[in-house]
């Protein structure tokens, strides 16, 4: 069909009518970003000519995406939170605010609510005969490159078979295994010891590996262990390291590798004396410097929903 309609003054009152546009009913800005995404749809539907079958396969495709509960997967597949990443670092580059460890995207597996340790943590819960023991040790810093007293670093990572505590579908792990959080003392450092992870693969069944598939592209991550990094005085870093050496460092699926975030991987051994599963061990230093308040505020604070979990309380 060649027949061209999204510019007559039917589809154009249907679009205003549908965003219920000219009164003072609703929320003006979700009037405003539902009439945009509407017009771009219809006008992409017109310029593409998208036959009702294709409209009706995406429309049962937000139904799936639901059901499977992924549509954070699939904001950070098809590279939209990527791209949140990309116009965050322009606003910084705008403010003048420059250096810092860089940020690098969530992802949709953190659980809140992590016990919170002075200095060193124990993060690995449940045994896992497939996986080394890791030890991530680093300094907070500011800016100036002095240490932070009293930031919290926490941490998420998946298991030897790539899954995440909380989300895991074999059931396997307990609340909060491979998660944690330390708080530095004056020094500025922190330690987690923990496991050796496994890079991310996308359910296989579920609706963002589908999408995936009819575009020819894979739903895997390297290794990478997540952060977040807040304290008082400086703005609150999301970022990721990768593991040296994973073949996907370069091919993440959902575009979180920065060349800053691919610390060393360094051989150690006395792993027995730091309480550890085996005396060799593999350690990476990930210092991180963190970027100072805006007038008082951190400017690029993210709300998003995000799970939680409390650890079972002890009888009193
Ligand atoms: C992950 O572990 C992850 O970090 C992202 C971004 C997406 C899916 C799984
Ligand atoms: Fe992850």
């Amino acid at each position: 069909m060649s027949a061209k309609v999204f510019d007559t003054k039917e589809v154009q009152d249907l679009l205003k009518a549908a965003a219920n546009l000219g009164n003072d009913a609703g929320s003006a800005r979700t009037k405003q970003i539902a009439h945009r995404l509407l017009s771009d749809l219809f006008k992409a539907i017109d310029d593409l000519d998208m036959t009702p079958d294709e409209i009706w396969a995406g429309v049962h495709y937000f139904n799936k995406l639901g059901q499977d509960g992924e549509a954070a997967l699939l904001a950070a597949g098809v590279g939209l939170e990527k791209y949140l990443d990309i116009r965050m670092d322009a606003a910084d580059r705008e403010a003048n605010i420059h250096g810092g460890t860089p940020r690098t995207i969530e992802g949709p597996l953190y659980v809140a609510g992590a016990p919170v340790r002075d200095g060193v943590s124990r993060i690995d819960i449940n045994p896992d005969a497939d996986a080394g023991p890791l030890v991530i040790r680093g300094t907070v810093t500011g800016l100036d490159g002095k240490p932070v007293a009293g930031a919290v670093v926490e941490c998420w990572h998946a298991n030897s078979k790539g899954f995440y505590s909380h989300f895991d579908p074999t059931g396997a792990q307990d609340d909060f295994n491979l998660r944690g959080a330390v708080k530095t003392g004056a020094d500025g450092q922190y330690e987690f010891r923990t496991l050796m992870p496994v890079g991310y693969g996308c359910p296989p069944q579920g609706a963002t590996q589908q999408l995936l598939d009819a575009l020819g592209r894979h739903g895997n991550r390297p290794a990478h262990v997540h952060f977040f990094v807040t304290s008082d005085k400086t703005r609150k870093l999301t970022t990721q390291i990768n593991i040296e050496g994973d073949p996907l460092i370069w091919d993440d699926f959902a575009y979180a590798t920065r060349e800053e975030l691919v610390p060393h991987v360094v051989e150690k051994t006395g792993g027995t004396a730091l309480g550890l599963k085996a005396d060799a061990y593999k350690e990476i230093r990930f210092d991180i410097a963190l970027t100072p308040l805006v007038q008082g505020q951190d400017n690029q604070r993210v709300n998003r929903p995000r799970a939680a979990a409390t650890t079972a309380a002890v009888a009193a």
